[in-house]
């Protein structure tokens, strides 16, 4: 089995590489990444020398490095992950989302059509499905729950969500679609709560927190999805939407005050920011589909969950340094400049 995986050299893309490595020895993994801010290719170094593995740099807009690929490898199943994924900076600068997140969506799809793909997935959010209200905790998101979306970002996705569909009913491409709750994990790029928090409370720095810090995300841990996403694109219905989701929300100031106990820091170093533009107010995924359909259920609790990825932080300063200091962009040119 050949897959390509756009985007691996991200957070949740390098995961499920190292995930679908060594949970199917047997498969050829291909990851298809730009290497934008966001991608980094040292976080790959561990399987870069894997027979089974190939890293290609190459922008899943350019329709021609795209084809030149699928025609090289002829995959079976194709999983994008790649995308501008940070919802302040659509907000900044939405053009680059649009560009990546929906062109991009429709150049793999169409070398998927040329090319006889099996399967192509769309790793897309919850954020889809726009948010819910704080007083209503009786409401979740289901599948048939209207897209009605908040940011830039999310309003992306949903353009490639629903061209991923069309795709379907139009041309009959085997399309399967994922839509994720937050996740939190190794890898996790530091521009993201979750390791912005810890990073910065390491340094004694301020913790901006959004508005009244009452804000709430359905957390799930890294591995628990690239799990969903390797079920689905073996056992999932084609043209289905699958979401994806643990039942597990908390507030934003909860997340930053036990991320403060864990390091033995003050909440003092808690500070509130003004509001993000159009911040959603809570996320809350029912995964109940997943579950009935496909068996899958989240396996890593929270506590566990944060735990493990506090400790990985503590533990792997040499990855998160460079980020902060802009050092790895140079990485790719210095390690496979001349390859
Ligand atoms: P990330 O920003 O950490 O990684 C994105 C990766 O895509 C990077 O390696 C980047 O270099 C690559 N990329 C960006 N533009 C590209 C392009 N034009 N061509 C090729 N590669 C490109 O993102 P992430 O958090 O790992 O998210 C991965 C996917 O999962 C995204 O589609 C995102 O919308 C979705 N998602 C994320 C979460 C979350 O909590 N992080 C939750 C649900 C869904
Ligand atoms: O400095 C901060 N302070 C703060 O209060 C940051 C970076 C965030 N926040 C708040 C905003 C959100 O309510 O924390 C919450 C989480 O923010 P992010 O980590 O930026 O994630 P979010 O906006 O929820 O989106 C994430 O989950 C869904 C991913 O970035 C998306 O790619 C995914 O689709």
């Amino acid at each position: 089995m050949n897959i390509i995986v756009t985007g691996g050299a991200g957070f949740i893309g390098s995961n499920f590489v190292f995930h679908m490595l060594k949970a199917h020895p047997d498969y050829r993994i291909i990851c298809l990444d730009k290497l934008t801010y966001a991608g980094n290719l040292s976080t790959l170094e561990p399987v870069m020398s894997n027979p089974n593995f190939r890293f290609v740099k190459a922008d899943i807009c350019d329709k021609e490095a795209v084809d030149k690929l699928f025609e090289e490898e002829k995959p079976d199943i194709v999983v994008n992950f790649a995308a501008e994924s940070h919802v302040d900076r659509s907000i900044e600068n939405p053009q680059i989302f649009l560009e990546t997140n929906i062109i991009g969506t429709s150049v793999l799809m169409d070398a998927s059509r040329k090319h006889g793909v099996k399967r192509y997935h769309q790793v897309s959010t919850d954020e889809v499905y726009g948010d819910l209200p704080l007083d209503r905790p009786d409401l979740f998101f289901t599948e048939q729950t209207p897209i009605h979306t908040s940011s830039p970002y999310s309003s992306s996705k949903a353009g490639a969500d629903l061209l991923v569909l069309a795709y379907h009913r139009t041309y009959g491409l085997p399309v399967t679609l994922s839509r994720c709750s937050n996740n939190y994990g190794p890898y996790h790029f530091p521009e993201k709560l979750i390791p912005l928090m810890i990073i910065r409370a390491l340094h004694d720095e301020s913790l901006p927190v959004y508005g009244d810090g009452l804000n709430v995300r359905d957390w799930l841990y890294v591995e628990d999805h690239c799990k969903a996403i390797d079920l689905i694109i073996h056992n999932g219905k084609v043209g289905e939407v699958y979401n994806v989701g643990g039942h597990n929300e908390m507030a934003n100031i909860d997340i930053v005050k036990l991320i403060l106990k864990e390091l033995g820091k003050s909440e003092d170093l808690i500070t509130y920011v003004t509001d993000r533009a159009g911040h959603d107010r809570r996320y809350a995924i029912d995964p109940t589909k997943i579950h009935n359909d496909l068996g899958w259920l989240p396996e890593t609790k929270f506590a566990d969950g944060i735990d493990k990825t506090i400790k990985w932080y503590l533990e792997n300063e040499s990855w998160w340094q460079p980020i902060i200091s802009g050092e790895y962009q140079n990485y790719y040119e210095k390690m496979y400049g001349d390859k």
